[in-house]
């Protein structure tokens, strides 16, 4: 048998629906209803578990390439949308993700926005991206910038297609509202510095005594070539300790600062040695990874404890970590990963934090 609530219960049930439809005309509406939601005990993110596999993408991107140009398109990209936030066009409620198709004889054509991007490519070698003036060749691996509000175009002069991740922070932008663009006059824009100079500049641990930041908050280096990352993790791997949870991981820097080579977005790069079993870790910072090399399987657990995800991934795969789900990586071949995340955001903010579970 049921008992019905008292009428005293009810009369206060009606008495503050009534409140609630009373001034919600006058766009008022009661805190205590969404409190809980509002500030919830830890990150209940919306963002979901997803995996990409290279295989099943490519032969759309292809098909993209015979659908249209990359000079209609402006840019020929397929955006990794989350499967939690379809329509939004976000890979984490922070973060952009999309892979980018160039033919030989393409070129997408140079402009700018307050969105900073990274490259990180993924297949063919000999396409090139400008910025301000100077050219850098794309080559698999290799972790390239185009700092916020800086003139970019590419061309691919090579003879096969090259593909690219591309990560932006388009909806932390989005979110501040503080989002401008251009287009350039010019379909390619003049070479104004010869390929290397930057690097040349600030790659090798020195600074120009007379010097800006050219970029301001963002790194001055604007291609991380994957030769150098690569030959840093095999001699870390064969010389010095594996960390437990991470195996051999370095962050990608900003020569003149030390932090992170863009303000809103980190980088990293990571070696599991083969047979490598990680511990579990936590962060606050959703992930998304693009294996570079080799083989390996991410497991993946919603804050909850409900939802568990295992992706077994490979070469040129994507993936992403939403915040504060728990992830262990494992490899038995051994495998490379580069991953990118809003980490500098949460530290600017001072509300970054990281588990590593045992
Ligand atoms: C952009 O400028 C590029 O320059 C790629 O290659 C993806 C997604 C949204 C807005 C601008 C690029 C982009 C983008």
């Amino acid at each position: 048998m049921t008992t019905s609530p008292p009428a005293a219960a009810l009369a206060a049930v009606a008495q503050r629906q009534q409140l609630y439809s009373d001034m919600s005309p006058h766009n008022l509406t009661p805190l205590w209803e969404v409190l809980h939601a509002l500030v919830p005990q830890q990150p209940a993110t919306p963002c979901a578990p997803a995996h990409w596999k290279y295989a099943e993408v490519r032969p759309f991107l292809m098909r993209a390439g015979e659908a249209i140009t990359a000079e209609e398109a402006v840019r020929r990209v397929l955006i990794l949308e989350n499967p939690a936030l379809r329509g939004k066009s976000c890979i984490t409620q922070s973060l952009y993700a999309g892979l980018q198709l160039i033919l030989p004889g393409e070129v997408a054509p140079s402009h700018r926005h307050t969105q900073s991007a990274l490259r990180f490519i993924v297949e063919g070698s000999g396409a090139y991206t400008a910025v301000d003036g100077e050219r850098t060749t794309m080559r698999p691996g290799d972790f390239i910038i185009t700092p916020s509000w800086t003139w970019h175009d590419h061309g691919n002069e090579s003879d096969v297609p090259v593909i690219w991740l591309d990560g932006l922070d388009i909806p932390t932008i989005a979110f501040f509202d503080a989002g401008f663009a251009q287009s350039d006059t010019s379909r390619s824009q003049a070479v104004t510095r010869t390929e290397g100079t930057s690097f040349a500049r600030y790659g090798h641990n020195m600074a120009p005594m007379q010097h800006d930041a050219p970029f301001g908050a963002t790194s001055p280096i604007f291609s991380y070539p994957y030769e150098r990352s690569r030959e840093a993790l095999h001699q870390l791997e064969r010389d010095a300790p594996i960390d437990a949870w991470d195996g051999v991981k370095l962050r990608y820097v900003n020569p003149l600062t030390g932090g992170s080579p863009m303000p809103t977005m980190a980088t990293f790069m990571q070696r599991l040695p083969a047979g490598f079993a990680g511990k579990a870790w936590r962060q606050t910072d959703g992930t998304v990874f693009s294996v570079v090399e080799g083989e390996g399987i991410v497991q993946i657990e919603a804050p909850a404890g409900a939802v568990k995800s295992t992706f077994s991934f490979g070469p040129r795969d994507h993936f992403v970590v939403p915040s504060w789900h728990t992830a262990r990586l494992n490899s038995a071949s051994g495998c490379v990963l580069f991953s990118y995340s809003d980490r500098p955001v949460h530290q600017a903010l001072g509300i970054h934090k990281e588990e590593r579970l045992s």
